[in-house]
């Protein structure tokens, strides 16, 4: 049996071999993920972002197991990206422990992330690993991120269903949650409900979405959508689109409290995906984006392995001494590859 066919079987000593090749990027990984491909495209993908310390872990591992008690008992992915840990130690090591009482059911899977430097970013990477658990059989992948700058905004924007945590007492809680990473909350949580002020931040969040905060954000999801698939019609999208209102939710992650209302929302909120046809729309424009992430990775990386050390370092140097303005040095550079490849081409 192929190591794809042991994934597709259920094996989880295969599954954790072929997560590992397709996150060092190995030829064998490439080749798995090529042959696990075609049956992808089932499970449900959740991003869960918001501040260090917030909970996320702790909401992660209680959602996994609130999930697990539906009826059709559904088959549960972690993915731990931490961006900000250099190596597999720090952070993720407490989410290791914390983590530690999911070990024993064979219907969930934790994988933790710290690496960096995948070509076409963490993003892409993220979103393979996910590929592997989809084809695997896993009905929903939880992705935990630390919501600090662009890429975790990247990394929640591949997931059909986003959740962003924040906790009460941070004071303004539009510094907690950075404006660009509420913008793409489906669900909010207050997190920590047992301090005081949670009542507050729930009130100050609920206000920000009524505030019209919810527009501009699907100004902008439905520009994307409209990129993704030229042919929609836009006004049936826009009615499609400004039905789902994130609701604000309190929950105390630690002692699993409001979980079940927050997986109640989570299903609602895919019911209305797949209802509203949506749930295909963000599918293409997920796969869109990582066809494209993966060309810019690529080229940029070619681009490099093909110029001279020596050429890009005189280029340099003459930018540094102010010769040479850096957009003539990119045209310098560009024109040198193309020059090079023409050569190449009419040998
Ligand atoms: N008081 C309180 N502490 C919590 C709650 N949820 C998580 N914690 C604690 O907050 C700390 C950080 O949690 P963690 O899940 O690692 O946060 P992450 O960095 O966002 O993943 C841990 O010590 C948790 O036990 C909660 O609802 N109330
Ligand atoms: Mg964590």
């Amino acid at each position: 049996m192929s190591l794809s066919e042991s994934v597709r079987e259920g094996s989880r000593i295969a599954l954790s071999r072929v997560l590992s090749q397709v996150e060092n990027s190995t030829p064998a990984g490439k080749q798995v993920l090529d042959e696990l491909f075609p049956y992808t495209g089932k499970a449900h993908k959740i991003g869960i972002t918001g501040p260090p310390g917030s909970g996320k872990s702790t909401l992660v591992n209680a959602l996994a197991r609130q999930l697990r008690t539906l009826e059709n008992q559904p088959r549960v992915a972690i993915i731990a990206v931490d961006p900000t840990s250099p190596f597999s130690g720090g952070a993720i090591l407490g989410d290791r422990v914390r983590m530690l009482d999911l070990q024993g059911d064979p219907g969930i899977f934790i994988r933790s992330m710290a690496s960096r430097g995948a070509l076409g970013g963490l993003a892409t990477q993220t979103e393979a690993l996910s590929q592997v658990f989809d084809a695997a059989g896993y009905d929903f992948i939880l992705i935990e991120t630390v919501g600090a700058g662009q890429s975790e905004v990247d990394i929640v924007n591949l997931a059909h269903t986003t959740i962003v945590v924040d906790v009460p007492g941070l004071g303004d809680d539009i510094q907690s949650i950075k404006a660009g990473i509420l913008e793409i909350a489906d669900i909010l949580v207050v997190n920590k409900a047992d301090r005081p002020g949670a009542d507050q931040s729930l009130r100050y969040l609920k206000s920000m979405i009524e505030m019209g905060y919810r527009p501009l954000a699907s100004s902008a999801g439905k520009h994307r959508l409209a990129e993704a698939m030229p042919n929609l019609n836009m006004p049936e999208l826009d009615e499609q689109l400004s039905l789902w209102i994130p609701p604000v939710l309190k929950t105390i992650a630690r002692d699993s409290e409001g979980i079940e209302s927050l997986v109640g929302e989570v299903l609602k909120h895919q019911k209305f995906l797949k209802e509203t046809g949506r749930w295909q729309l963000k599918e293409a424009w997920t796969l869109r984006e990582i066809v494209r992430k993966r060309i810019e990775g690529s080229l940029v990386l070619d681009f490099f392995q093909q110029l001279p050390v020596a050429l890009l370092d005189k280029t340099m140097d003459d930018v540094i001494n102010r010769k040479v303005s850096p957009a003539s040095a990119v045209e310098i550079l560009l024109t040198y590859n193309r020059n090079r490849n023409q050569t190449h081409y009419s040998e």
